[in-house]
C-alpha cells in the first residue's frame, strides 16, 4: 500500500489515507460523518454552523479565498423555491491536482462537507461538478454516494431526521472555463459553458436562476474536520485571517511533487523541504505560487514567504488554489510564458473583445519573442495589452491570461531583452 501519509503538517482532510481506505466503512472508523450525526442528533442550529465557519477563519480554496461563513450566510433562509448547492471540482488550472485526489483518496470528507453546508442552509438538492478529464475520479465519486445513500447519510430523512438531501455527480467536458461558477451553471443546466455577468451573483441568481451556494471541493471537504476540532483550534492551526491547513499541489522541479496538506502560514522553504527540494540540487529561479494564473515570484523572494492569503500577496502574488510550480535555473521564462499564453488563448470562450483578441495577440508575442522574431518595442506592447484586458472583461480568465504576461516582464525581463536581441535563449540549457 502506498503511503500518502508522511508529507503533512497538521492534516486534516489528507490524514491516515493510504489509496484504498477511501469507503465508507474506512471513512466512519476514522470518525467520519460524527459532525453530520452531532448536528442532527443535537439539533445544531443552522445559525451555529454558520456562526463556527465564520469563527474558524476557512475561506475559499479555488481561488479566491471569499470567507466561506460569509458565503453561506448569504443564502435566503426563507425562500418559496427550490435552492441549489453546487461543489467546484472543475479544476483545470495548469498545477492544480488537489481536488481530484480529494475524491479520489476522501470522497466522503466531501459528501459529509456538502450535506452539512446543505442543512445549514436548508438546502434540499446538490450536484457535484466534476472536471470532464478525470473520468475514474468521477467514476469513484458515485460508488461513494451510492455507499452514502446506502448508509442513510444522504437522500430522504438523513438519520432518521427531517432532513433530506439529494446529492448528484455531474461529468463536464473538460474545459477551463466551466471552472468559472457561472459558468459552471450555464454547463449544469446544459448549455454552452460561458461565464454571466456578476452582479447577479450565484447567492441570488444561480442554477436555473434559483439562489445557490457555490464552493471548492477542498472547502467542503474541510468543513467536518473543521466542526470536530472546533472553530478556534481550526483558526490557530494557521493564523489570524487564514484559518486552518491548505492542500498545496507543488509541482515542476522538485523531487517529491505531490500534494502536501500544511497549515496555512507555513514557511515556503518548509513546504520544500517535504517536497524533498530541488531536483538534482539545481538552484531555484522562479515559483508560480497558486496556479497559472498567478504571476511568478522570484525564487529567492518565495524562498523567504510563508504560504498565507497574506504574505503571498505581499510578495506580489495570489496564493489561489495553492497550486504551487517550482521552477529552477535552467528553465527559460519565455518558453514558460509562450506555453502559459497558450493555455489562456485556447480556453477564452470568446465572449468579450479584450479576452477574445487579447490572448491571442499575447500568445503570438511570446511566440515570436521565443522563435527570435521579436522587436525591442514588443515588451511595452505586450505590457499594454495585459493591461488593456485586466478588469475589462467578464469573468476572471481576462485578468488571468494578463497576470502572468506583467508579471514575467517584471520579474525576468533581461530575458526576454535577451531573445530579442541575440535571437535566441538567455538560459545555456536551451543554447
Ligand atoms: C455574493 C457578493 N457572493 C463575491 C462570491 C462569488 C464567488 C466568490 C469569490 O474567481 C479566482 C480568480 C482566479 N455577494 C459576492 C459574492 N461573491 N462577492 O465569492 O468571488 P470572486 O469574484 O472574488 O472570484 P471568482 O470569480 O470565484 C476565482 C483564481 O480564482 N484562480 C483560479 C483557480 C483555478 C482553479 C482550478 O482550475 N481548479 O482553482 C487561481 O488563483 O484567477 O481570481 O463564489 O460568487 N457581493
Ligand atoms: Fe470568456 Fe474571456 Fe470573457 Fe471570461 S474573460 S467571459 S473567458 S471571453
Amino acid at each position: 500500500m502506498t503511503s500518502l501519509h508522511d508529507r503533512h503538517i497538521n492534516p486534516l482532510i489528507l490524514k491516515d489515507l493510504n489509496g484504498e481506505n477511501w469507503h465508507l466503512a474506512d471513512y466512519v472508523k476514522r470518525g467520519g460523518y460524527s459532525a453530520l450525526r452531532r448536528i442532527i442528533e443535537e439539533g445544531i442550529s443552522p445559525e451555529q454552523i454558520i456562526a463556527d465557519l465564520k469563527a474558524s477563519g476557512l475561506r475559499g480554496r479555488g481561488g479566491a479565498g471569499f470567507p466561506t461563513g460569509l458565503k453561506w450566510s448569504f443564502m435566503p433562509r426563507q425562500y418559496p423555491g427550490q435552492k441549489y448547492l453546487v461543489c467546484n471540482t472543475d479544476e483545470g488550472e495548469p498545477g492544480t491536482f488537489k481536488d481530484r485526489d480529494i475524491i479520489r483518496y476522501n470522497p466522503h470528507a466531501l459528501i459529509e462537507g456538502m450535506a452539512i453546508g446543505a442543512y445549514a442552509m436548508g438546502i434540499t438538492v446538490g450536484y457535484n461538478y466534476i472536471h470532464g478529464e478525470i473520468f475514474a475520479e468521477y467514476l469513484r465519486f458515485e460508488e461513494a454516494l451510492e455507499e452514502a445513500r446506502a448508509a442513510g447519510f444522504l437522500g430522504d430523512n438523513i438519520m432518521g431526521s427531517s432532513f433530506s438531501f439529494q446529492l448528484h455527480a455531474h461529468h463536464g467536458y473538460g474545459a477551463y472555463i466551466c471552472g468559472e461558477e457561472t459558468a459552471l451553471l450555464e454547463s449544469l443546466e446544459g448549455k454552452k459553458g460561458q461565464p454571466r455577468f456578476k452582479p447577479p451573483f450565484p447567492a441570488s441568481f444561480g442554477l436555473y436562476g434559483k439562489p445557490t451556494t457555490i464552493n471548492n471541493t477542498e472547502t467542503f471537504a474541510a468543513v467536518p474536520f473543521l466542526l470536530n476540532i472546533g472553530a478556534e483550534n481550526y483558526m490557530a492551526l494557521g493564523k489570524p485571517n487564514n484559518g486552518g491547513t491548505k492542500i498545496f499541489s507543488i509541482s515542476g522541479d522538485v523531487e517529491r511533487p505531490g500534494n502536501y496538506e500544511v497549515p496555512l502560514g507555513t514557511p515556503f522553504a518548509k513546504l520544500m523541504e517535504l517536497a524533498g527540494g530541488m531536483r538534482g540540487g539545481k538552484k531555484i529561479k522562479a515559483v508560480i505560487p497558486g496556479g497559472s494564473s498567478a504571476p511568478v515570484v522570484r525564487g529567492e523572494v518565495m524562498m523567504d514567504t510563508d504560504l498565507d492569503y497574506d504574505s503571498i500577496a505581499k510578495a506580489g502574488s495570489m496564493l489561489g488554489s495553492g497550486a504551487v510550480i517550482v521552477m529552477d535555473e535552467t528553465r527559460c521564462m519565455v518558453k514558460s510564458l509562450l506555453r502559459l499564453s497558450y493555455f489562456y488563448y485556447e480556453e477564452s470562450c470568446g465572449q468579450c473583445t479584450p479576452c477574445r483578441e487579447g490572448t491571442g495577440w499575447m500568445y503570438r508575442m511570446v511566440h515570436r519573442i521565443e522563435n527570435g522574431k521579436g522587436r525591442p518595442e514588443d515588451m511595452d506592447l505586450l505590457n499594454n495589452i495585459a493591461f488593456n484586458i485586466k478588469g475589462r472583461t467578464i469573468c476572471a480568465l481576462g485578468d488571468a491570461a494578463a497576470m502572468p504576461v506583467e508579471a514575467m516582464i517584471k520579474n525576468f525581463r533581461e530575458e526576454f531583452e535577451y531573445h530579442i536581441e541575440h535571437k535566441h535563449c538567455l538560459v545555456p540549457a536551451y543554447l
